[in-house]
C-alpha cells in the first residue's frame, strides 16, 4: 500500500469550563492519509492551547516529501519522519506532527486488515480501570467537592485532584476534604503540575501522606530528574511522571534513575502509537505500570494492549466526545469506573465534518 495523499486541518474545540491559566480550548490537528489501494486512515495531534498552527505547518509543508509514494507502514515512516524533521527539533512540536501521521498510519493499517486498532496491536484485556480527573486548582472547595461527587456518581473508584496552591494549608484542606468525601477505600491521587520546588515538595508531601495518596504526579519541574531522585529519599508516596516527557530516551533515563513509579506518556506528545508502545515496553521492563495521559478515547485503546497498565484518565468533560469533536460514538466507553473499547475497524475516531477550521 503506497501513500498517495496526505491532508491536514486544524480545529478549535472550546472547553465547557476553562482550565487554570486561561486554557479555554483544546486544539486538534486532523490528518488524513490515503493509499493507492483505496485505504484511508485518520490521525490527530492535540494540544490544550499552544502550537496547533506550527504543527499544521510542519504537516503541510515538511511531511509530504517523505510520505508520498512510500509504503504505509507506521514503523518505517516514523523513523524516516523523525530523521527528516530533525533540524526542526527532535521533541516538542515535531513529535506532535509525527504523532498525527503515525496515528493515521496505524488506523489505516488496522482498517486494511479489517481489525480494530486494539486487535491489531494485540488486546491483553477487555477493560481497564478509569479515574475521574479535573483541572481544578481554581475551583472553590465547594466546586471541587461537587466535581468529585459527580465522579463518584459516575461510578469512579479513583479520583485525581490538583495541588500546588500558593498556600500549603489550602492544598491540605482540599486533600483532607476529598479523602473524607470518598472514604478510605477509593484511590486518591494528587497532581502538582510541576508547581513545587524541592523543599516545598518535601514539606507538602509530608503533610499529605496521612491522606494516603496513591501517587503524586509531577511534584517537581519535569526536566529535573535529579531533584526527583532527591525527593524520593523523603517520601513513600509513589511518583507519577511523563506527561511532560517526550522522547523514548527521556523515559528510559527516568526509569533507569528510579524516579518514575507510574509512567504517564501522552500518545500525541511522545510522537504517536509507535513510540508509545516502545515506552510502555520499557516501563514494563522496570516493573512500572503505564497510566496514559489524557486523550481517553485513544488512551483506553492503547491501555487494553499494554504489558503493565495502571489506569486511564477520565478527564472531566474534555474527551473528544464531550467536546463535540466526533461524528459518531467511537466505541470507547467509560462507565462505572471501567474503560472499554469496541471500535470496529481502526481506532473508531471519526471527527465531525462541521468542526470550524482554524485560520
Ligand atoms: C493536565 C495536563 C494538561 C491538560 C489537562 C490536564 C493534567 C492531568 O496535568 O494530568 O490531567
Ligand atoms: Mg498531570
Amino acid at each position: 500500500m503506497r501513500i498517495t495523499e496526505i491532508t491536514a486541518e486544524a480545529y478549535r474545540l472550546p472547553l465547557h469550563r476553562a482550565w487554570d491559566g486561561g486554557v479555554d480550548r483544546n486544539d486538534v490537528v486532523v490528518v488524513r492519509v490515503a493509499t493507492d489501494t483505496g485505504q484511508t486512515g485518520t490521525g490527530f495531534a492535540w494540544t490544550p492551547l499552544i502550537g496547533a498552527g506550527a504543527v499544521l505547518a510542519l504537516l503541510r509543508n515538511d511531511c509530504p516529501a517523505v510520505l508520498l509514494g512510500r509504503d504505509a507502514n507506521p514503523y518505517a515512516r516514523w523513523e524516516e519522519l523523525r530523521w527528516h524533521l530533525r533540524e526542526a527539533g527532535t521533541s516538542g512540536l515535531t513529535l506532535m506532527a509525527i504523532a498525527a501521521v503515525d496515528i493515521a498510519l496505524w488506523d489505516l493499517t488496522a482498517r486494511a486488515a479489517g481489525a480494530s486498532l486494539v486487535d491489531l496491536i494485540g488486546r491483553r484485556r477487555d477493560r481497564v480501570a478509569a479515574y475521574g480527573s479535573g483541572v481544578n486548582l481554581d475551583y472553590s472547595l465547594d466546586e471541587l467537592l461537587e466535581q468529585v461527587r459527580g465522579w463518584l456518581a459516575a461510578g469512579h473508584r479513583a479520583v485525581k485532584i490538583k495541588v500546588g496552591s500558593p498556600e500549603l494549608e489550602r492544598d491540605v484542606e482540599r486533600v483532607a476534604a476529598v479523602r473524607e468525601l470518598i472514604g478510605p477505600d477509593r484511590l486518591l491521587m494528587i497532581d502538582a503540575n510541576q508547581r513545587w520546588d524541592l523543599p516545598t515538595a518535601i514539606r507538602a508531601l509530608a503533610a499529605m501522606e496521612r491522606f494516603d495518596p496513591y501517587f503524586v504526579e509531577e511534584p517537581l519541574p519535569a526536566d529535573d530528574l535529579a531533584a526527583h531522585a532527591r525527593l524520593r529519599a523523603h517520601t513513600r508516596i509513589p511518583l507519577a511522571i511523563g506527561e511532560n516527557l517526550r522522547t523514548i530516551a527521556e523515559f528510559e533515563t527516568a526509569l533507569q534513575l528510579g524516579v518514575c513509579d507510574i509512567a504517564q506518556p501522552n500518545a500525541v506528545r511522545v510522537g504517536g502509537i509507535t513510540p508509545f508502545l516502545r515506552i510502555a515496553e520499557l516501563a514494563a521492563r522496570h516493573s512500572v505500570p503505564v497510566a496514559p495521559h489524557l486523550l481517553p478515547e485513544l488512551s483506553t485503546q492503547l491501555a487494553l494492549c499494554l504489558p503493565r497498565v495502571a489506569m486511564v484518565e477520565d478527564i472531566d468533560r474534555a474527551s473528544f466526545a464531550a467536546l463535540g469533536a466526533l461524528a459518531r460514538p467511537s466505541g470507547v466507553e467509560i462507565s462505572a469506573g471501567w474503560a472499554t473499547a469496541q471500535t470496529g475497524p481502526g481506532h473508531g475516531l471519526e471527527f465531525a465534518a462541521d468542526l470550524a477550521p482554524i485560520g
